[in-house]
């Protein structure tokens, strides 16, 4: 998670404890624990103690991330920023004939936004440059309908190029939104003239502002819309030309996709493996795109893109959606190996409005709150097998609690029993996992599930799940235990762990656990008073 962890530094666990005792294990639990550390020491002392030439990493399953793919991934979260005249004419879908001189926000602050999305833990912001009704936000040569016809400073502002500075004085990546529905545009309809008017502006867009970190656009169309064709393929390789270093959105990439709802909420197995060529930009397999491609051949993770408010834009008469609600979807989406899309729209005065702001320190504060404090990081950890021997701390089980996907465990070759064995030291209670990756060489996981040693001494099976990818969060009821066992029952080469994480999160609803979309709304000060709560509880653990 983005939150501090600590970090250990032990082996395999001896079944110790410090606290109240549980119960003995069984003598085939013990039997099953000594053969399993028999066999990590064995594997260890045949391959690393005669050969002291350091282990090489397991070769990457393809497809694997380009380094934009990878950059957007570790940044987990992107806020999106819908504005423009639709924000003063209360509607969703502008008709491209609102009069220029509706834009015009009183307090226009780039700054604050940034802020705002540097402070609730966003990695980047994306801005609506051209939503369908064809209004620029920056002052582009191909068309009069922007900022410059509007009263805004006069007509000499530019939002893009405000949010830009921001962003880039701030430290943050700075994406844009060019619709290619507009509904403005006289040459729209005209295959080769608006084909040649889009790329005009969106060479402008990625010629005047610095470095962009991604581009993004839809297949969205009103019914009855004039037919035309967009030259997709050129627009990327144009767009990848002008900056490399920028991630093109889509419903099919090419480097990251729409997961196919407009919940912010991904399948519960989420492939970043997919194949480009089964989806049509504009009419999508929604369960294609939500679960991706196990036998994909290439690299395309999911974005899950979420509105914070009923609609994309700002209307005086919506609210925020409650951090309790924000939490769930962070559970279904960044749980589910894809980057979560908020969307945050200015106000008409040019503002994020102080309601959405609340809701989004109550979110960082409930995220703050149970991640950062992994329950499993004084564990004694060791592994049915680890690369290169149990003394090569390179793939060494305890790297799982290290912060960095470059850092992660190992099995030997070829075995087919993979299993990260845990002592918490004492009898802790939890109800969230989270596995991560290291994505850099390829996903790998299809099966996992996680085990306790309960109280009869038997091992329990607590929770099972399919894909992991960059990071997986799952959810269950309460459970107490002091010794683990996460095992991966299937993978597409040997699987390799860069994260290893249990938390107790004292807030989520029991019902939210299920795939299903959530429905209860809290208040602020209920999520505050429980913060305070659980603060305390966990420090009296
Ligand atoms: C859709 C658009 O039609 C909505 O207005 C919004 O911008 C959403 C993010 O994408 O395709």
């Amino acid at each position: 998670m983005e939150e501090k962890k600590k970090q250990t530094t032990t082996t395999i666990p001896p079944a110790r404890e410090t606290q109240k005792p549980a119960k003995p294990m069984s003598q085939i639990t013990l039997l099953i624990l000594l053969l399993s550390l028999l066999s990590s020491s064995s594997s260890a002392s045949s391959s690393s103690s005669s050969n002291p030439l350091i282990k090489p990493p397991p070769l990457p399953i393809l497809p694997i991330p380009s380094a934009p793919q990878l950059q957007w991934q570790l940044g987990r979260m992107a806020l999106f920023l819908h504005f423009g005249p639709n924000t003063f004419t209360d509607s969703e879908w502008g008709t491209g004939h609102a009069d220029p001189y509706v834009f015009n926000p009183s307090h226009f602050d780039a700054t604050q936004w940034v802020r705002v999305a540097k402070e609730s833990g966003f990695s980047r912001v994306i801005l609506t440059a051209k939503h369908h009704d064809g209004f620029c936000l920056w002052p582009s040569e191909y068309t009069n309908y922007s900022v410059r016809s509007s009263p805004w400073r006069n007509g000499s502002g530019d939002v893009v190029a405000e949010l830009a500075e921001a962003a880039r004085d701030a430290g943050i990546g700075f994406g844009l939104y060019l619709s290619p529905w507009d509904r403005h545009e006289v040459s729209y309809g005209k295959t080769l003239e608006y084909n040649e008017f889009y790329i005009g502006q969106m060479t402008e867009l990625l010629t005047r502002y610095g470095d962009i970190k991604e581009v993004w656009l839809d297949g969205a169309k009103g019914e009855g819309e004039k037919n035309m064709e967009y030259f997709f393929d050129s627009w990327f390789s144009l767009i990848h030309q002008l900056q490399p270093g920028a991630v093109i959105f889509s419903d099919a990439g090419p480097d990251t996709r729409w997961i196919g709802d407009e919940a912010g909420v991904a399948g519960s197995t989420c492939w970043s493996l997919f194949n480009r060529s089964a989806v049509k930009i504009g009419d999508i397999d929604p369960q294609y795109s939500r679960e991706g491609d196990r036998l994909g051949y290439e690299w395309v993770p999911a974005e899950c893109d979420v509105s914070i408010r009923p609609g994309w834009f700002w209307h005086p008469s919506e609210v925020p959606k409650s951090a309790r609600t924000l939490l769930d979807i962070y559970y279904k989406s960044i749980g589910r190996n894809c980057l979560l899309l908020l969307n945050v729209p200015p106000n008409s005065s040019g503002l994020i409005s102080a309601e959405d702001i609340q809701v989004l320190q109550e979110f960082s504060e409930l995220r703050r709150s149970i991640f950062s404090d992994n329950l499993a990081i004084n564990a004694l950890v060791g592994a049915s097998s680890t690369r290169g021997g149990i003394n090569n701390s390179r793939f060494n089980p305890k790297n799982v609690f290290k912060e960095s996907i470059y850092t992660y465990w190992a099995p030997k070759e070829n075995q087919t029993h993979w299993v990260l064995y845990l002592n918490l030291q004492q009898i802790l209670s939890f109800n969230v996992l989270q596995v991560q990756e290291p994505i850099h060489v390829g996903q790998r996981i299809i099966e996992f599930h996680l085990e306790i040693l309960n109280e009869d001494g038997q091992w329990e099976k607590v929770t099972n799940g399919t894909t992991v990818g960059y990071q997986r969060l799952l959810q269950f009821p309460t459970i107490k235990s002091q010794h683990l066992r996460f095992v991966v029952d299937k993978s597409r080469a040997d699987p390799l762990i860069s994260y290893f994480g249990i938390y107790m999160d004292q807030f989520s609803i029991l019902s939210n656990i299920s795939d299903t979309s959530p429905s209860t709304y809290f208040n602020g000060t209920q999520v505050l008073q429980q913060i305070t709560y659980n603060h305390s509880q966990i420090a009296s653990l």
